[in-house]
């Protein structure tokens, strides 16, 4: 039979909408011709999906500009046909051929939240990655707390401040959250990024940085800093009874930087790759990496994870394992953490993406 066609979606709303450009390039380059058909769209700014009017696989981050899903001149679309085969479609209405599997690269709003997702499972359209819960679960700071602690992992100390108990009383709200053990960390409950997000030290101003961070979202966490190692493990879905698969745990080491909480800001992560080292398997003893890679398929399996999600744990002085947070769309060029710790592991890029969706074809979706 033919190749599965794969529509490859990137680009977005987001702030990592260059990103998702960049990394659309490397699936695009590394995707096994023999085994899959990559169909690129890229989603506009507006949100309109483009087909075919860019050069998708020239995009790359050190080339002076960004890249950037151009507007487009005819924006395309999907349908589902009466068959329940899923189509490209031309804005003539006129069929650009079958899509069998998406792989979404896109964060932000109508990205990670789940909604996306959700589009899909209506369309009867299988993707790769996780799946409604998962992604919204994975994108909500508070609840993903709550569902790692009902899986009996350790979670750090934090304080979540609604929109609601801010507005009817904020000197309740600002006394609970500074009872925590500064330093501190107000984060946006929502929203994949690292804007909005202030630490505030003993005697700084909390009030500031929670309104700072409700410029972002209207649901705020107060976190207590965590002393400890950031140690991260990629998960991969199982095939159909089998259990998810753990990598060799990561760490990145920061050049110049302490231990600890640190801003790892974009010119790090994508730019320059001297700053972010990433060791692979990070130095633990034997008995720590086995004991790790368990809790982070815990952590996936607590927020009903499936296809692939990046478990963020702290390594306390004490040898806690305190976990951080699930990334349900970690980074994925070829360099970054997530295809690097699976790369070390025995699993190469691509054979990783052929991984994920023969995962995703092989679940197909779960309404029917
Ligand atoms: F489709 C997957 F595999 F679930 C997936 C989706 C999105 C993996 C990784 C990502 N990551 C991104 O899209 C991004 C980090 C490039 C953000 Cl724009």
């Amino acid at each position: 039979g033919r190749r599965p066609r794969v529509l490859l979606l990137f680009g977005g709303r987001s702030s990592e909408h260059p990103i998702s450009c960049v990394t659309a390039a490397g699936v695009l380059h590394a995707a096994d011709p023999a085994r899959w058909d990559v169909v690129p769209v890229g989603v506009a700014r507006s949100g309109l999906w483009s087909h075919g009017e860019v050069d998708v696989a020239g995009f790359r981050l050190d080339a002076g500009e960004l890249p950037e899903v151009p507007e487009p001149q005819g924006p395309v679309s999907v349908r589902t046909r009466a068959d329940g085969a899923v189509e490209l479609v031309a804005e003539d209405g006129a069929s650009l051929g079958p899509v069998d599997v998406v792989f979404p690269l896109l964060h932000g709003p109508f990205g990670e939240d789940g909604t996306l997702q959700g589009m899909f499972e209506s369309l009867g359209l299988p993707y790769v990655g996780c799946g409604v819960l998962a992604s919204a679960v994975g994108m909500d700071k508070h609840f993903m707390k709550v569902a790692f602690q009902a899986a009996g992992l350790e979670v750090g100390p934090w304080e979540t401040i609604t929109d609601r108990q801010w507005a009817r009383d904020p000197e309740a709200a600002l006394e609970r959250a500074g009872r925590l053990a500064h330093p501190l960390f107000v984060k946006p409950a929502r929203g994949g990024s690292s804007f909005g997000i202030t630490r505030v030290a003993e005697g700084e101003d909390l009030r500031a940085a929670i309104e700072e961070a409700r410029r972002y979202d209207p649901k705020v966490v107060v976190e207590a800093g965590i002393l400890g190692r950031e140690i991260e493990c990629a998960v991969l879905d199982g095939h159909r009874t089998e259990a998810p698969r753990a990598s060799l745990p990561g760490e990145i080491v920061v050049k110049g930087s302490e231990a600890g909480h640190q801003f790892y800001d974009f010119e790090a992560k994508y730019q320059d790759r001297e700053a972010a080292q990433l060791s692979c398997p990070a130095e633990l003893p034997e008995e720590q990496i086995a004991r790790l890679r368990e809790l982070a398929v815990t952590a996936f399996e607590a927020v009903d994870g499936s296809g692939l999600g990046r478990c963020d744990f702290f390594h306390t002085p004490d040898g806690r394992w305190v976990v951080n947070e699930i990334n349900t769309m970690p980074g994925f060029t070829p360099i970054s953490m997530y295809p690097a710790m699976w790369e070390r592991t025995g699993l190469p890029y691509a054979e990783l993406i052929s991984e994920l969706l023969d995962l995703a074809l092989e679940r197909g979706t779960g309404l029917h």
